[in-house]
């Protein structure tokens, strides 16, 4: 009998390689699928398995669709990664982040309880929690403290997960993962607006990228390495909260500079720094400390952040010059 698993989000950039991992593994894998007036399934059209996905209707503000997908899927492993996951629109959203991305877990975490508690349950939680670090490398014991909308309502999250697990003994786990990028992330994150736009720029498209604060840092691995990551953590006898990060910083600035010479440009010819695009409040730098999710899930990245830079860029000059 193969494990049957349930994703939330598998329509994003992590739902997508997590569903091909899970297939690969043999898993029959079900999606929560939000209704769209759009087409969604692009990822996994791209990757080649959307006709292998089985889509359950559901929403994270929905609790009673996340009952019926609990009760249709009867899944061993639920994998929540459905979230209002871009930063910036989380001061226009506050209150859908906080419904979505906080209240919708414990919406989905009482689903399990009531329906299936012998499920593994997988929470998206983020590096965003640190916010304004308190310690220069973040770790599972580093402190809290969100900068922004969504940082807060994913801090909710993470903690009603802790919470699940502990007041009923659920196999709940929680993932703080810092950024992770593909040629599937979406075009608003600023690593795929970069790549996307030095495509545009070398193909003679557009002329300039213009970008908020490129000081920031971050610790930018890649998102196929990051959701075998995931898998490992629901695969412990024990359910507990994981770092997954690569250990390296780099700015947004030395990151175009990579992107640019990739096609042998300059970014300092193109890059203009609009203050349109800064936030109300930063997060200045991310340094996420992995020892123990390589220490216990034996876990490593596998891809640096150059190649991953190349593998966007050329993605996406595939895809201007198809357009
Ligand atoms: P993403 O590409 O933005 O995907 C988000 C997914 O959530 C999409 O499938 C989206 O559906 C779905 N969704 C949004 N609102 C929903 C709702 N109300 N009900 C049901 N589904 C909904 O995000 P990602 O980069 O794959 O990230 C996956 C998860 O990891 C998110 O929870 C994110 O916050 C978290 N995370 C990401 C990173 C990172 O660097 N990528 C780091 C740490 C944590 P549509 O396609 O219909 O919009
Ligand atoms: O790519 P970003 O929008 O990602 P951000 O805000 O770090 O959030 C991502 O990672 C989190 C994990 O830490 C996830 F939880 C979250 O769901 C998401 O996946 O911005 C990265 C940095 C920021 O400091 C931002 O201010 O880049 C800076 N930036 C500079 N110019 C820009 C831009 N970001 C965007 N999106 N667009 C710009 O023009």
């Amino acid at each position: 009998m193969s494990k049957k698993a349930l994703v939330t989000g598998v329509t994003g950039q992590d739902g997508a390689y997590l569903a091909q991992f899970l297939l690969g593994k043999g898993y029959e894998v079900f999606g929560l699928h939000a209704r769209r007036s759009t087409d969604t399934k692009w990822r996994l059209r791209e990757l080649g398995i959307c006709d292998r996905v089985r889509f359950i209707e559901g929403d994270l503000a929905d609790a009673a669709s996340l009952q019926r997908a609990v009760i249709k899927a009867e899944p061993d492993e639920i994998y929540n990664l459905a979230a209002q996951s871009f930063v910036g629109s989380s001061w226009d959203q506050p209150l859908l982040t906080g419904t979505v991305d906080g209240l919708g877990v414990a919406a989905l975490l009482e689903a399990v309880r009531q329906f299936k508690p012998d499920a593994r349950f997988y929470q998206a939680s983020t590096s965003e929690m640190f916010g304004l670090i308190q310690a220069a490398q973040q770790d599972e014991n580093t402190p809290f403290y969100p900068r922004s909308p969504y940082g807060v309502a994913k801090l909710y999250g993470h903690w009603i997960t802790v919470n699940y697990r502990e007041s009923f003994a659920l196999h709940a786990s929680s993932g703080i993962l810092f950024n992770h990028e593909s040629p599937l992330r979406g075009i608003e994150f600023v690593t795929r607006k970069v790549s996307d736009a030095v495509a545009r720029i070398k193909l003679g498209k557009q002329k300039e990228l213009r970008l908020g604060n490129i000081d920031a840092k971050r610790d930018w691995g890649f998102a196929g390495d990051y959701v075998e990551a995931m898998w490992l953590m629901l695969q412990q006898d024990k359910a507990d909260d994981y770092v997954v990060a690569t250990g390296v910083t780099t700015t947004v600035r030395d990151m175009c500079k990579i992107a640019f010479e990739c096609v042998g440009l300059n970014y300092q010819d193109h890059v203009v720094v609009d203050p349109a695009f800064f936030r109300p409040a930063e997060v200045d730098v991310l340094l996420g400390n992995p020892a123990k999710a390589s220490l216990v899930l034996g876990w490593r990245p596998r891809t640096s952040l150059v190649q991953l830079v190349e593998m966007m860029v050329e993605a996406d000059l595939h895809r201007v010059r198809r357009e």
